[in-house]
């Protein structure tokens, strides 16, 4: 909990979720400046850590930002460690990707003041469009990466990561993963250091900071020579340790796979000796050889990819991972994957009954996803739909976001989605090379994260399309973030609420129209006009997300309801074309939740009968 992250009181336990113990790890480092973009399993770190600026202002000053995307976090933070600053920037895995310009060249130029890069991996895609193993931006960029395997070491291997990336001059990647992200455990609470954040004088060195071809010619050996500087130390570390066992085939694991793997060995009552590293990259060979020494085989735990299995298959010895079948390649761990794979190698039976592959996968009953109710994207995917039936066959590209879920019944209202932005550059080439009109959908976070260059590119290049950017006027999906279009700041204090429709001008658009898509017959009548413009058309359709709408009016006492009245004919056109989830039919009669509409009042505009009214 929250006050537990900002309690001061060293060697106290507290009970914290796994990424607010990375936000109190980075706390105790002193850190100076955070940057984040919201994205499951990430998230709750940059929200604690933007409740946590506000409540230790005074004692602990750091600044705390959310930043327009992943890019720019990432550069925020590198501004901070080239003036000699902590700098740490957080994101989900795809993030990364986003950031990966800047963190491979960053890479050459070195940090300056510790520079942590959190990545929240996501093992069998929770909440995520791929499942990606992150250690390897650390191999490709030649970074060290760590990997914590439990709630305590979560926060002090945040702390330690400043202090490594301090040492030895370089950026290091923290990679955490959903299980723990969002697992709770007992921390030993450290020190939270008392300081200010004093402005510096800068001190140029163009000589490493400018990686001109022939500057960064000079870089690489350095680079390379710092990061065996780190395998070196890697390598006596106690964040790597042995763990004795018995027989010729030991364990090698990381991450969270360390504890299934313990307690798969327990099931299966054997102790192999186990060697646990945290410190995926620069492999530390020398442990890994002494742990090899006297092994004939070694089955390899990890998860995503055989990250550590492949930089083992340097040695010889037998290696039982995922390679060669022993270990699943697909989706996330658990004890029964873990001690099936170890049992296969073992030649003994598992300790449960092993019927078919299925445990692999997560047994949780299938929950398909729903827009809320008077969620505003309801609206403008009824609207969407209205004028696709109308003028047939239209090509529906569209984002990420609570608006992905446009995908379902009765809407059916987007055909594609591939990552954050991809609507409006696919728009791009579709538009070149399909005659059908094409509607895309984006967030207005999305938007402003990944849309902008996109949207100029298809002005310059006379696409034709219509872009509607669905502006509930938050981040929605990853947990009502703000961003640059609300006028919030990550530490609480107001900002300049950038307008969608000036930066859609400023993009070069001449068809700009901003609709409330509650108003569904102005929706339709819009998206008519401009499916028929000649260019890029956007239509901003603008209504707060149903949830913060809602509590704000709960808060004054104006929220309304809606019921249904006699007129009901029973045409079910409320649930088949619109389908709230308030809307109920229990085979004879139609009726609203009262405790779940929120008032939008779509429905009565959808009803033949007009037999919705407001309930009085
Ligand atoms: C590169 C990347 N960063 C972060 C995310 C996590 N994420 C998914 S959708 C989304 C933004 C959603 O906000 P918005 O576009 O405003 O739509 P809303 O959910 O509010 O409808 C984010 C941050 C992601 N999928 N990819
Ligand atoms: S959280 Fe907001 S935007 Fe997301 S589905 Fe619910 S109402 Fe819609
Ligand atoms: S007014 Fe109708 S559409 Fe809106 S939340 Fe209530 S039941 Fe759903």
């Amino acid at each position: 909990m929250l006050k537990d992250v900002i309690k001061d009181s060293a060697g106290e336990k507290v009970f914290l979720l796994g990424n607010e113990a990375i936000a109190r790890g980075a706390i105790e480092a002193g850190i100076d400046v955070f940057a984040a973009y919201p994205g499951t399993p990430s998230s709750e770190v940059a929200d604690t850590l933007s409740e946590a600026c506000k409540l230790l202002k005074g004692k602990m000053d750091f600044y705390m930002e959310y930043s327009a995307n992943e890019k720019v976090a990432f550069e925020v933070a590198v501004g901070a460690s080239l003036a000699g600053k902590r700098g740490m920037a957080a994101m989900k895995h795809v993030g990364v990707n986003v950031a990966a310009d800047t963190l491979f060249s960053f890479a050459y130029v070195g940090a300056r003041g510790g520079f942590v890069l959190l990545t929240a991996d996501d093992p069998f895609m929770h909440s995520s469009q791929n499942e990606q193993d992150n250690r390897w931006y650390g191999m490709a960029a030649k970074l060290p990466v760590i990997e914590p395997s439990s709630v305590q070491e979560a926060k002090d291997f945040t702390k330690i990561a400043f202090e490594i990336s301090e040492k030895f001059g370089i950026p290091i990647i923290l990679r955490s993963y959903t299980r723990l992200s969002h697992a709770s455990g007992i921390v030993k609470l450290g020190e939270i250091p008392e300081k200010r954040l004093e402005k510096v004088e800068w001190e140029r060195h163009p000589e490493k900071d400018v990686v001109l071809p022939a500057i960064a010619r000079k870089l690489k050996p350095i680079l390379l020579e710092k990061l065996e500087k780190v395998r070196k130390y890697f390598e006596e570390s106690s964040m790597n340790w042995i763990e004795d066992g018995e027989g010729d085939i030991g364990v090698l694991t990381c991450g969270l796979s360390y504890a299934y793997a313990k307690e798969a060995m327990e099931r299966l009552k054997v102790k192999l000796p186990l060697l646990k590293i945290s410190t995926p990259h620069p492999f530390p060979k020398k442990i890994v050889e002494d742990f090899i020494s006297n092994l004939d085989g070694v089955i390899v735990v990890e998860e995503v990819d055989p990250f550590l299995e492949m930089q083992l298959r340097n040695y010889d010895v037998e290696i039982y991972g995922k390679m060669n079948g022993y270990m699943p390649m697909n989706y996330e761990y658990n004890v029964n994957v873990v001690e099936a794979g170890i049992a296969k190698v073992m030649g003994i039976k598992p300790s449960f009954e092993q019927k078919d592959v299925s445990y692999l996968v997560s047994k949780a009953p299938p929950r398909p996803p729903v827009l809320c109710a008077g969620c505003p994207h309801t609206a403008s995917f009824y609207a969407i739909r209205q004028v696709v039936n109308e003028v047939g066959n239209t090509v529906l590209p569209s984002d990420i976001g609570c608006y992905t879920l446009g995908i379902n019944k009765p809407f059916e209202g987007v055909d594609i989605t591939i990552c954050m932005g991809a609507s409006v550059g696919v728009s791009n080439g579709l538009a070149h090379v399909v005659r059908n009109p094409i509607i895309a959908t984006i967030g207005d976070s999305t938007f402003i994260h990944a849309g902008i260059p996109a949207l100029i590119n298809a002005v310059y290049n006379n696409a034709k399309f219509v872009l509607v950017i669905l502006d509930n006027q938050t981040t929605g999906m990853t947990g009502h973030q703000p961003h640059p279009g609300t006028g919030v700041k990550g530490c609480g204090e107001v900002g300049k609420a950038v307008k969608i429709e000036e930066i859609v001008k400023g993009c070069g658009v001449e068809f700009i129209e901003v609709v409330q898509p509650y108003n569904v017959n102005r929706m339709i009548e819009v998206l008519k006009k401009a499916i028929k413009h000649n260019g890029v058309a956007v239509i901003i359709a603008r209504q707060p997300c149903a949830i913060l709408w809602a509590r704000e009016r709960r808060k004054k006492g104006t929220l309304v309801t809606f019921r249904v009245t006699e007129n009901c004919s029973l045409c079910l056109k409320c649930l088949k074309s619109f389908n709230c989830p308030a809307i109920v039919y229990d085979g004879e009669k139609v009726e609203i939740d009262e405790a779940t509409c929120v008032g939008c009042g779509v429905c009565a505009k959808v009803c033949p009968e007009r037999a919705i009214r407001v309930r009085s």
